[in-house]
């Protein structure tokens, strides 16, 4: 060879979009790609991009491999770069055009580091305490990354993927992350982490079963994790739960992948119900539950009918007297227009002075600033209301992690802007139904 290494520039077109979108089998496909072509692999960090698209790089002693995929075109961009003779780029091309499935590509060969161009000189090694004779340990860094187009949150994971399904409904992902334990994401969101999730779900729970007198009937719309129902059944005075959950993949994936979560499966107390929650409320007599908690995704997707008046009204209607509405609310911080028109609906609903807002912290939600509100049909209060004492002994009687009456009162506190938020009125013709 006249150069020090080869360089493979490699276009493929018309590739498995399934497969130029999958994180895990693409950092896979590299590292063996690497391998096959003789390589000694150091290091590989990928990246998974909302929607779609994956970065990644395959560092090996002999130089690296790169991919940049555009899932949307079919189109993955490859660089092959390796150095010594022992190396084939060529190798890994043939395999990774398998693997990919592309149906055509282009590519192009340089030589780097041409040989006539160069002369050598004696580079005395550095003292190194034999380091250098170890062998070096493969790195794997492989990220996923929840983003829309100005912000993203990225959580490092093993790599394997425990559950992917795509439903009729979404793409139920379950993967092990290093710093938040095993997550649970629907099309590509965060669901929910083992290590962040109490503080979601122990405040969408206590807070209303530990204002309203008597919770003996409660529904959950959504919250196929479990989470909830968990917390909510901690409640001894709670009869019975009904959860409606659209996707019974997410009930299936939590049961076996998070059972910490989802303990509450199995509880006699515990119904379930597989259906669309919007059709279930609407079928419902008025005057069934004591509280209703919307455990819902994001408005998007599946979820979309859950954030709409009409829904709300249905849920209303099924609130006994003094019944009270929990619902997550989205963040203040991350997407101020939503919660300004989210708590706007509610307002038209329970009347202007029974809709409360309060906040938790939630490290793996957009913004980490998470609102739920809390909507009164009667007249429960949900700080006046609340029996500090009765609380504190519920609280000392369960392993809770988050809750607890100070917190609860101090959840109500909101900053100034969050304040300033709940203010807006839209003009009349910008409310959108
Ligand atoms: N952006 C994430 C909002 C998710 C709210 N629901 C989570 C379900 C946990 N049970």
């Amino acid at each position: 060879m006249e150069a020090l290494g080869r360089h493979l520039i490699v276009e493929f077109y018309n590739c498995s979009p399934e497969k130029i979108d999958d994180v895990i089998g693409i950092e896979k496909s590299m590292v063996t790609a690497a391998k096959k072509a003789g390589a000694t692999v150091i290091n590989s960090t990928f990246h998974h991009f909302s929607p779609f698209g994956v970065s990644g790089v395959v560092v090996i002693e002999e130089s690296h491999l790169s991919i940049h995929t555009w899932p949307e075109y079919r189109f993955a961009s490859i660089d092959l770069f390796t150095c010594g003779d022992e190396i084939d780029p060529w190798v890994s091309f043939d395999y990774l055009k398998e693997e990919f499935a592309a149906e055509y590509f282009s590519t192009m060969e340089l030589q780097r580091g041409q040989l006539h161009h160069l002369k050598k000189i004696e580079v005395k090694a550095p003292l190194s305490r034999g380091l250098q004779d170890k062998k070096v340990k493969y790195n794997r860094n492989i990220w996923f990354t929840e983003r829309d187009d100005n912000v993203a949150l990225s959580l490092r994971h093993t790599g394997d993927r425990l559950f992917s399904k795509q439903t009729p409904y979404q793409k139920v992902e379950i993967l092990d992350t290093y710093a938040y334990g095993k997550v649970l994401t629907l099309d590509g969101m965060i669901m929910t982490t083992e290590k962040d999730e109490y503080a979601y779900h122990e405040m969408i729970a206590h807070v209303p079963l530990l204002t309203h007198p008597t919770p003996e009937k409660v529904l959950i719309i959504g919250g196929g994790d479990g989470g909830a129902a968990r917390e909510v059944l901690r409640h001894e005075n709670v009869k019975s739960v009904d959860l409606v959950e659209i996707d019974e993949v997410v009930i299936e994936a939590s049961r076996k992948y998070l059972p910490t979560i989802a303990s509450a499966f199995g509880n006699p107390r515990l119904n379930v119900h597989i259906k669309d929650g919007i059709e279930y409320v609407k079928q419902l007599r008025d005057e069934t539950y004591d509280v209703v908690i919307i455990d819902s995704t994001d408005p998007v997707g599946p979820a979309e009918g859950l954030f709409k008046p009409d829904f709300y009204r249905e849920v209303y209607r099924s609130l006994k007297p003094d019944g009270i509405m929990v619902t997550q609310s989205e963040s203040p911080t991350f997407n101020p227009p939503v919660f300004q028109e989210i708590y706007r609906t509610y307002r038209e609903i329970f009347g202007l002075n029974n809709v409360y807002c309060y906040l938790a912290f939630i490290p793996t939600y957009p913004s980490g600033m998470w609102s739920f509100s809390y909507c009164s049909k009667g007249s429960v209060h949900p700080l006046n209301d609340l029996d500090d004492e009765k609380a504190a002994r519920f609280t000392n009687s369960h392993p809770l992690k988050y809750y607890h009456p100070d917190m609860h009162r101090a959840a109500f506190v909101l900053p100034t802007f969050v304040k300033e938020l709940l203010k807006y009125e839209p003009k009349k013709t910008e409310v959108v139904a």
